[in-house]
């Protein structure tokens, strides 16, 4: 989509799957917390609340539906903000695993990721000494050995899967590289996804492209060649690249992610308190550059949703 959109969709990314525990006491594990910081977030802004669920006894990423289930139906019964329920959140196991929450809770969206890769975060296990739980350091420092897989296979299997008319998800196509855009563009061509695709432009995961604006705008460029007006665009900047390239995606008319999954900053070495905190920060600059925040029927309606009454939670 070429034309500036004066509704601006922020996309809250609760607690991921890279950070741990000791980094940051604000990172949410808890269901309750979990649960508490996304309604938090929606009251700030966000139209849609991008979800992980943790292991509440010790923080370790987890992909048990029974744990989504602890926060779910709260998060929904509270708030009207679009549920979009990752698909990436292990680098260790089949897509078949990545996939049961979703098709359990058949939420509006889900997370795709868009190619394999290099998907490393070793660096930050130099940052920590004292670890508050057993599995973190050794999950983050073996993080250089990990490959993110994500084959051409595996894409159709969660097109199929929860595409399908029984679910009906609506993807946040996750593309770390050029690369990724020209895999969505196969995969459209063999009518795995109908337009209009939303793509999540990633700028900073080391594996991926950097966080460079001239790396953004040559993503923008390729994908306006590539999809012209069947798709609608995001930024997910990661680490300190968060906020600054926020504000670069809505003054080229695009969308934006934030959260703790991304970054777990709110200023140059300060901590965040809460992702609403960081959903209140990007909501002020949306704001002040003359743009309007979406909410989350803007959000269904731009990105073409099928609605809250559809999901099973
Ligand atoms: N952690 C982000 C860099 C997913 O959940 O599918 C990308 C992500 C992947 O959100
Ligand atoms: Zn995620």
């Amino acid at each position: 989509m070429t034309t500036r959109s004066r509704k601006v969709i922020i996309t809250c990314a609760i607690t991921g799957a890279i950070h741990t525990p000791t980094m940051s006491d604000a990172l949410p594990y808890r269901s309750e917390d979990i649960a508490g910081q996304a309604i938090d977030a929606a009251r700030a802004g966000a139209a849609v609340l991008h979800l992980h669920a943790r292991n509440p006894e010790n923080g370790a990423v987890s992909l048990d539906p029974a744990h989504f289930m602890r926060f779910l139906p709260q998060i929904s019964a509270s708030t009207d903000a679009v549920i979009n329920i990752s698909t990436g959140g292990s680098l260790h196991t089949t897509i078949d695993d990545r996939i049961k929450p979703a098709k359990q809770a058949s939420p509006e969206m889900c997370s795709l990721n868009m190619g394999s890769m290099n998907f490393s975060f070793h660096p930050l296990a130099r940052r920590y000494q004292d670890w508050k739980f057993d599995w973190e350091r050794d999950y983050v420092a073996n993080s250089d050995t990990y490959i993110f897989r994500n084959t051409f296979r595996d894409i159709a299997t969660v097109a199929r899967e929860l595409g399908s008319d029984e679910h009906r998800v609506k993807f946040e196509h996750e593309c770390y590289d050029v690369g990724h855009l020209y895999n969505l563009r196969f995969c459209m061509d063999e009518g795995l996804f109908q337009p209009p695709v939303f793509i999540q432009f990633i700028c900073g995961i080391l594996g991926g492209i950097g966080p460079d604006l001239d790396n953004l705008l040559f993503m923008k460029r390729t994908a306006d060649r590539l999809f012209g007006n069947d798709y609608r665009w995001s930024v997910l900047g990661a680490g300190g690249a968060q906020i600054p390239l926020a504000t670069q995606a809505v003054m080229m008319g695009g969308n934006v992610r934030v959260g703790l999954e991304d970054s777990l900053f709110i200023g140059r070495g300060q901590l965040a308190s809460s992702n609403a905190e960081q959903v209140s920060k990007v909501r002020r600059l949306i704001e002040e550059l003359g743009y309007e925040v979406a909410t989350p029927d803007d959000a269904r309606r731009i990105l073409a949703l099928k609605g809250r009454d559809q999901i099973r939670f």
